[in-house]
């Protein structure tokens, strides 16, 4: 018979409460807090961390992927365009190519596969947590960090306060509601940031303009994915996803450059 090792029920505690505290411990400073693991979140944690940046992903589920898994009335095949494809050529995600620059890509696979790179790259993906308000400071004025929240705890209406994590840079990659970036505004009006919405589906155009517009909101605070079309008022696109990972890229980019990394 198999021997299996027994270990009881107060070691399980103790080791999981120890290590879960260090790796809090560590994750309150971050040099990047990116808010929600979909396609845009987790393409920029998987560049960041590459880049050897301190980067945390913070999701309010307890899953991978935002809009992947849902993919178009929830069939599971995504479209990706050229030239995101290298991206995904890089993560080991299979392409089968229909034509010309254009590739269906399984949600499931590309949801895995995302996220095992981003973690492989150095990422620490925490579910089950809400980001619900930045941190920030004046003269000269920046967001430096986030509030964050048990998500469950969020559900159940209960009055507790947050924990806070500072980051050198904050991304919010939380999809069609920019909710980052929106708390922002509406709380530090000295940003003057103005949200103009989301416009509806326009394809064709609103990739590239997607990637185009993904950069610095504000000092400290950054766009990517759909959170860039409702900040900028961009067209949608629907269940491409070439800039999705695209915008995740170049927002990586752009951090790695304004940190001078
Ligand atoms: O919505 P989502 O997939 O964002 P994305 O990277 O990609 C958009 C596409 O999925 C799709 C599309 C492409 O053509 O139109 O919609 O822009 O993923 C956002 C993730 O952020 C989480 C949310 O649960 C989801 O997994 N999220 C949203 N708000 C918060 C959050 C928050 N306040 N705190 C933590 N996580």
């Amino acid at each position: 018979s198999i021997k299996v090792k027994q270990v009881d029920e107060v070691k399980i505690s103790k080791y999981i409460l120890k290590y879960t505290f260090q790796d809090w411990e560590d994750i309150v400073e971050s040099d990047v807090v990116i808010v929600g693991a979909g396609p845009s979140g987790m393409t920029a944690a998987y560049y960041l961390a590459k880049a050897g940046l301190k980067t945390v992903v913070f999701e309010r589920r307890l899953s991978f992927g935002g809009g992947i898994g849902g993919g178009a009335m929830l069939f599971h095949k995504i479209v990706i365009e050229s030239p995101a494809d290298e991206i995904l050529k890089e993560m080991k995600i299979k392409l089968n190519k229909v034509e010309e620059g254009v590739y269906i890509v399984d949600s499931a696979e590309f949801m895995a596969k995302l996220a095992a790179s981003a973690i492989d790259a150095g990422a620490k993906i925490i579910h089950g947590v809400t980001v619900d308000d930045v941190i920030f400071r004046e003269n000269p004025l920046k967001v430096v960090g986030v509030a964050v929240e048990w998500t469950a705890t969020q559900m159940a209406g209960l009055h507790v306060d947050p924990l806070f994590i500072s980051a050198k840079a904050v991304v919010d990659a939380t999809g069609h509601d920019a909710e980052v970036i929106s708390v922002a505004a509406r709380k530090i009006p000295e940003l003057n940031i103005v949200i103009p919405g989301e416009k509806s589906a326009y394809s064709e155009i609103a990739e590239e303009l997607t990637v185009e517009n993904t950069g610095m909101v504000a000092p400290g605070l950054y766009a990517a994915g759909m959170a860039v079309t409702e900040v900028r008022g961009l067209p949608r696109m629907g269940p491409i996803f070439g800039a999705m990972v695209l915008s995740g890229k170049r927002v990586a980019e752009i951090i790695i450059k304004d940190l001078r990394y």
